[in-house]
């Protein structure tokens, strides 16, 4: 009867444990990325388009095949515990309080897990943390309420006043409301790109999710951080420092071009077309002529 009853328990221990591991790796590991901006119903990272991000989904997926692992296990026990071990199959009570083993067994295994843990952990801090030779720097700052860029190697570069647009106008522009804004910052292609981050007032946090970047942007304080795009596109993100009434109203947007269109762009003084600049000139001059 004692031998049956543990078959029996191991048995749903083991199909429970193995169904909601599937499950919440599932969950954890599956759904719709959105590419360079969040989709409808996804709850997944977005498409990693940095060195940094891809390294970062690694860690994600190792630590949630990790902790699917435990729940799973967890359930399992319960599961065995609660049918090998019910009164009514064990009208007299064990009087067992110690077992050396296996009190070495759960030291141990959490230890060893958490070495698991730590050690791409680390690396992906470091490789977030230093940076690495850059050839391009940008200098983002979190005003009441946008975002600024300037570009302190490139002084003809007027600061970008970064707001976002309206509801109409992201239509308009087949962009997405609350994220796209009239003015991105442009950086080129698989270039290591260093972003100089602060605030003038209070605390905003310049976010890009596909990009694995999430740095505070402090008054009185410069915060570094860099990334390398893999890809041309646009790519957004929104200010993640809860910093007051207009906190919605500071979105990112980052437009990643050519080699050549960036220093075309460089040349324009910010610009890709030269009618910005004609225009700016007023009576019709040419770039050229100013
Ligand atoms: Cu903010």
């Amino acid at each position: 009867m004692r031998s049956k009853n543990t078959v029996i328990a191991l048995i749903v221990a083991v199909v429970l444990a193995v169904i909601s591991y599937m499950i919440l790796a599932f969950v954890g590991l599956s759904g719709e990325r959105g590419e360079g901006m969040p989709v409808i119903g996804g709850f997944y990272l977005q498409e990693a388009e940095t060195p940094v991000m891809e390294e970062l989904t690694k860690v994600y997926n190792l630590v949630t095949y990790i902790i699917a692992g435990i729940v799973a296990f967890v359930l399992g026990l319960m599961a065995f515990i609660m049918i090998r071990f019910r009164e009514k199959a064990n009208p007299v009570p064990s009087k067992t309080t110690h077992h050396v083993g296996l009190e070495i067994a759960w030291t141990i295994a959490p230890v060893l897990i958490l070495l698991w843990i730590a050690v791409p952990s680390m690396n992906l801090l470091y490789n977030q943390d230093v940076i690495k030779d850059t050839e391009v720097t940008v200098k983002a700052v979190g005003n009441t309420w946008n975002w600024s860029y300037t570009y302190p190697d490139h002084e003809n570069v007027e600061e970008i006043i970064s707001n976002p647009l309206d509801k109409t106008q992201s239509k308009a522009a087949g962009k997405p409301y609350l994220l796209a804004t009239d003015a991105a910052l442009v950086v080129p292609v698989d270039t290591n790109v260093k972003v100089l981050v602060t605030s003038i007032n209070n605390m905003h946090s310049w976010t890009v999710p596909s990009f694995g970047i999430k740095m505070d942007a402090v008054p009185g304080i410069i915060n570094e951080t860099w990334f390398r795009a893999k890809r041309e596109g646009t790519f957004y993100g929104q200010c993640s420092e809860i910093c007051g009434i207009k906190h919605y109203y500071m979105p990112i947007e980052v437009q990643v071009v050519s080699k050549a269109d960036y220093a075309k762009w460089i040349a324009n003084d910010g610009s890709f077309t030269t009618t910005v600049a004609q225009n700016n000139l007023g009576s019709g001059q040419t770039a050229a002529q100013k």
